[in-house]
């Protein structure tokens, strides 16, 4: 077997490896991890190209080849559904680019034990400045019976039976995040022999954060104990390490991979004209509330875990306050007035 310590360890590489560990398991969550990694590949070749979209052609467009150019989130979602069709391990899908989950009905499919459900380009408003956007996926048992098309209630299970989690962020280098209850590990695309390689081991969202990160721009919009907490999160008081800084991408993927590594606090809170904030519960926060979770940190509604919401439908949006363990929960205190 592989020596995990060797410099090199290639995403599949690992996840078998990960998989040894444990005598019951059957190897089907590495076949998924690697189609998710194949599709994402080529999801990157894409948005490596984004830049030359004047020179291709914008979506709609017919190229010089005479092909005609897809926007890089519809393209992105098709890639997914494709290879996932064809892996061994999936049953079905749900995206937040389609309005209804796709259950696979082929002989093989109606008997894989796994669904997947992802966004496939979140930010993608952030495409035109060439800044991060970001893959974000999560992978459920399904809980209706093998042998059949796979159901709604295998896409509305809370995120606590979540199996496993991660995201793709298309950035200065590429790099695949995946967690786990055994931990989060980060892969970083090597592009001359296009595989993610282990670069990130164990990661921790740090416990005590000096980030927050939110569209700061709504404050009208937020209720008196939010607009209190912005005003402790920009408060002088040295001895709490305060004001903290403030940064905002403004594309999920990319603050979030920001908390992970250094700590901080990032939010999308509900307001006066959206009760349940912004971002979907299944496809954006139930994922990273998972994989910041698994790091050590927390992500909450405000009221409750991100992972105890129980879905009612598949595009529900819910408030979202993610990060470290001090900064999270000194936002909660302040909310709950
Ligand atoms: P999208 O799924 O349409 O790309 O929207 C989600 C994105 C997130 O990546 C980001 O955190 C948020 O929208 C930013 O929203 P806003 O511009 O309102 O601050
Ligand atoms: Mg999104």
């Amino acid at each position: 077997m592989m020596n995990p310590n060797r410099h090199l360890m290639t995403l599949d590489e690992f996840t078998v490896y990960q998989t040894r560990q444990f005598s019951h398991a059957t190897g089907e969550m590495s076949t998924l991890l690697r189609d998710i990694g194949l599709a994402c590949k080529f999801i990157n070749k894409q948005v490596n190209k984004a830049g030359l979209v004047d020179i291709l052609g914008a979506h709609g467009a017919v190229n010089v080849q005479g092909e005609e150019q897809m926007k890089l989130d519809v393209f992105a979602n098709d890639v997914l559904i494709n290879v996932l069709q064809h892996s061994s391990e999936c049953a079905g899908i749900a995206s937040e680019e389609n309005d209804d989950f796709l259950a696979f009905d082929d002989d093989h499919s109606v008997n894989s034990k796994y669904v997947v459900m992802f966004d496939p380009l979140d930010g993608s408003s952030n495409i035109d400045v060439n800044a991060s956007i970001g893959t974000i996926f999560c992978i459920y048992k399904r809980v209706s019976p093998l042998g059949k098309p796979c159901t709604q209630e295998d896409f509305l299970q809370k995120g606590r039976n979540i199996m496993a989690a991660g995201y793709v962020i298309y950035g200065s280098s590429t790099m695949l995040v995946y967690a786990s209850r055994l931990g989060v590990n980060g892969f970083t695309l090597e592009p001359s022999i296009g595989e993610f390689c282990l670069s990130h081991r164990d990661m921790k969202c740090p416990e005590k954060g000096k980030i927050y990160s939110i569209n700061q721009g709504n404050t009208a919009k937020y209720d008196d104990n939010l607009k209190r907490f912005l005003d402790y999160c920009m408060s002088e008081d040295k001895a709490n390490s305060l004001p903290w800084s403030h940064r905002y991408i403004g594309s999920m993927v990319a603050d979030l991979h920001r908390t992970l590594i250094k700590g901080g606090l990032f939010m999308y809170p509900a307001d006066c004209k959206n009760a349940n904030g912004k971002l979907r519960l299944l496809y954006e926060c139930n994922p990273m509330s998972y994989i910041i979770e698994m790091a050590g940190g927390i992500g909450s509604t405000g009221q409750e875990a991100i992972l105890d919401v129980q879905p009612t439908e598949l595009h529900q949006r819910v408030p979202i306050f993610i990060g470290s363990k001090n900064q999270v929960e000194k936002a909660i205190e302040i909310i709950r007035g």
